[in-house]
């Protein structure tokens, strides 16, 4: 778990660590996805949902809006709302518009600053919520505030496709520990990218105003920063690719020529056309969601979607 003793240096530690064994691998170079998301990789990712190639956040908002009655119904009055991963913005406001005087918002994030800015942004829209925010890694176990109020449901509520990120396992664990949290009687909203047309796939990737590719270079630009490294940034490119046998659509930094570069005194080569793979955005099809939930523990209520199916929102009860 994250918390205040949880210092910039042993962040840089991680950061460090999980560099050098990701891009130490003779096979394939890889890159934690949870690293592209620094200030301005945050900010990066805020302008790639406005492109006009990524439809996955307009879909899910238009998803969240249309069924936003039903999602209030499953919720219920008084619900206490966990919410992981902060940055969901307008989709978090329109489920906490809808509710029944929920009893609190407890939304959950690695980055502590990100989290501070959003909980003060929901406090100034819903005066009346009581918000608590969580700082913490929410792929990891961490601790719920000890005083949760009683009356009503208990929700989780997850949407973005980040579940996508996650390989099987480790979405199975994040199920489990999210049924955990809300017990008996508890549900849950999970939003999901669905499986379609590998063109359409990949565009969202890469969108022609290259915004997706230098969010993913700007990962290259923070291990210079933060790590005292030389990588040469203008000698990478970014790809996205379809992994048919995982389903994912897979970024990669592509080598566009022989590089060389060191980090932290030690030494790296990359032949030309070598790839770091930086993130999986694994697609799913219903039937595939259903296994998945019901794997961990959850039963599937309700899946909404919209009219082109590019997009699911379940609702799930533990
Ligand atoms: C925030 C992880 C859901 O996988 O669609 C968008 C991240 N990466 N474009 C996704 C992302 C490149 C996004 N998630």
């Amino acid at each position: 778990m994250l918390d205040k003793t949880d210092t910039e240096a042993q962040q840089r530690e991680a950061f460090l660590r999980d560099v050098l064994a990701g891009l130490s691998k003779s096979q394939q170079k890889t890159l934690p996805a949870r690293w592209l998301y620094d200030e301005r990789g945050s900010e990066l990712f805020e302008e790639i949902t406005q492109a006009p190639e990524y439809y996955p956040t307009r879909t899910e908002t238009g998803i969240l809006q249309d069924n936003a009655g039903a999602i209030a119904a499953l919720f219920g009055p008084e619900a206490v709302i966990l919410e992981y991963g902060a940055g969901a913005g307008i989709k978090t406001e329109i489920v906490l518009e809808a509710l029944d005087r929920p009893s609190l918002y407890v939304p959950i994030d690695i980055s502590g600053d990100f989290l501070a800015a959003s909980a003060e942004r929901i406090r100034e829209r819903f005066a009346e919520l009581v918000v608590e925010p969580v700082t913490a890694d929410f792929t990891q176990e961490f601790d719920l505030p000890g005083d949760l109020p009683e009356a009503g449901r208990r929700g989780g509520f997850f949407p973005g496709s980040t579940i996508g990120n996650l390989d099987r396992a480790e979405a199975l664990i994040f199920l489990k520990r999210m049924r955990r949290h809300v017990g008996e009687g508890g549900v849950a909203v999970v939003g999901c990218d669905l499986k379609k047309d590998v063109a359409i796939l990949t565009a969202a990737y890469d969108d022609a105003g290259g915004v997706t590719a230098a969010f993913d270079l700007n990962i290259l630009t923070r291990i210079n920063r933060e790590l005292g490294a030389d990588i040469a940034v203008e000698s990478f490119a970014h790809e996205a690719r379809w992994n048919a046998a995982t389903s994912a659509v897979e970024m990669h930094l592509v080598a566009q020529e022989p590089v060389t570069f060191s980090i932290d005194g030690r030494a790296f080569s990359m032949t030309a056309g070598e790839t770091i793979h930086t993130e999986n955005s694994r697609k799913y099809d219903v039937k595939g969601l259903t296994a998945l939930v019901e794997e961990a523990g959850w039963s599937l209520d309700e899946v909404w979607t919209d009219e082109d199916k590019l997009f699911a929102v379940m609702g799930l009860k533990a």
